[in-house]
């Protein structure tokens, strides 16, 4: 009789209002800069991670395709790392689905991450014991930005720190409409994109200057409520972004991405007060109250080759839906 231990974790992506782009020059893969993401409740990664030992190796499911290379490389390289803290000799399945475009700047990286370690820690009785600050360790070393995801409402990512929240998902009125513009996978991934950007780009110590004057006003900002200082910010952090990544030739907006920074802007000036930020990827998001959803909205989805827009909110850190063990 085989001996069978699993767990089903639900997480969801993050954006980071102030941004996370290069890594420091050591081993464990932590951020070179400070980051302040919000977990957003619209879009979500479901995990299952089942140790079983009748299996020879790893199978793992990604969005109901069997993964190989380097997308199975790096969920194996996870659960080598779960195994060892366990001391766990046991390969494992995993099925993981994402309810929105993979790997094309929507943080699919972030959530799916989050959600895998969640559940493989989960899989496993014997570490019973560790809590979400260690999951989150483990989650980042796959993919810093999945750190956040396991926490809810707004999340700050220290280098030298765990990934803590500082605020509920409640603490300030706050929509980001998802603008997507593709359904195509990035060009260039986030991790290599930022080793050419820490490697080429003539600004990159600027960025290392100034990121972290941009999130300690943002903290201030959000422990305000001032809505004006956390856009202004928020655009801030993802133009310094973009440009430092720019000159050294990773691009990742598109023309149309540059049409909603605009659109964006022309909202503000229509009494709005929209704010945009844009990630490893053309999609572009957008703040925005309550109140003034349904107008942005139809004002974004005029903008020409805007596929579809997804409304979010703050929401809720990764949770485990099911868990099980037979021998
Ligand atoms: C962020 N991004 O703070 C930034 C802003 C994209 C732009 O974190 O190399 O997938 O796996 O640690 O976390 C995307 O990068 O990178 C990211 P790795 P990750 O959200």
């Amino acid at each position: 009789m085989s001996h069978v231990s699993e767990a089903t974790a639900i997480a969801h992506p993050n954006i980071a209002l102030a941004k996370y782009w290069g890594k420091k020059p050591i081993p464990g893969n932590y951020p070179a800069v400070p980051s302040l993401s919000v977990t957003l409740d619209g879009m979500m990664t479901r995990t299952l991670v089942r140790f079983d030992s009748s299996l020879s190796g790893d199978e793992v499911v990604l969005n109901g395709e069997p993964a190989a290379g380097l997308a199975r490389g790096r969920v194996v390289e996870l659960l080598d790392r779960v195994r060892e803290l366990g001391g766990e000799r046991r390969r494992a399945f995993v099925d993981s689905i994402n309810d929105f475009p993979t790997a094309s700047g929507l943080a699919s990286s972030a959530s799916g991450f989050a959600a895998l370690a969640l559940a493989a820690v989960r899989a496993l009785p014997e570490l019973g014991s560790i809590g979400l600050e260690q999951v989150s360790g483990l989650a980042r070393q796959s993919s810093a930005s999945a750190a956040r995801s396991l926490f809810a409402g707004f999340v700050e990512l220290e280098p030298d720190g765990p990934a803590r929240s500082i605020a509920p998902p409640e603490h300030i009125d706050l929509h980001i409409l998802v603008c997507v513009v593709t359904e195509e996978k990035k060009s260039i991934g986030s991790t290599s994109g930022m080793q050419k950007t820490a490697l080429e780009s003539p600004y990159f110590d600027t960025w290392l200057a100034t990121s972290p004057g941009i999130f300690s006003s943002m903290k201030e900002a959000l422990a305000a409520r001032d809505w004006e200082a956390l856009g202004e910010l928020t655009e801030k952090s993802a133009l310094a972004m973009h440009a430092c990544a720019m000159a050294a030739g990773i691009i990742y907006v598109r023309g149309i991405s540059l049409e909603l920074f605009s659109a964006v802007r022309n909202l503000r000036a229509n009494g709005i007060l929209a704010y945009f930020t844009a990630d490893a990827g053309p999609h572009v998001k957008v703040l925005v109250r309550a109140p003034d959803v349904a107008r942005a909205t139809e004002w974004l989805l005029r903008v020409p080759g805007v596929l579809r827009v997804i409304d979010t909110r703050p929401g809720k850190g990764a949770t485990i839906t099911a868990s099980k063990e037979t021998r």
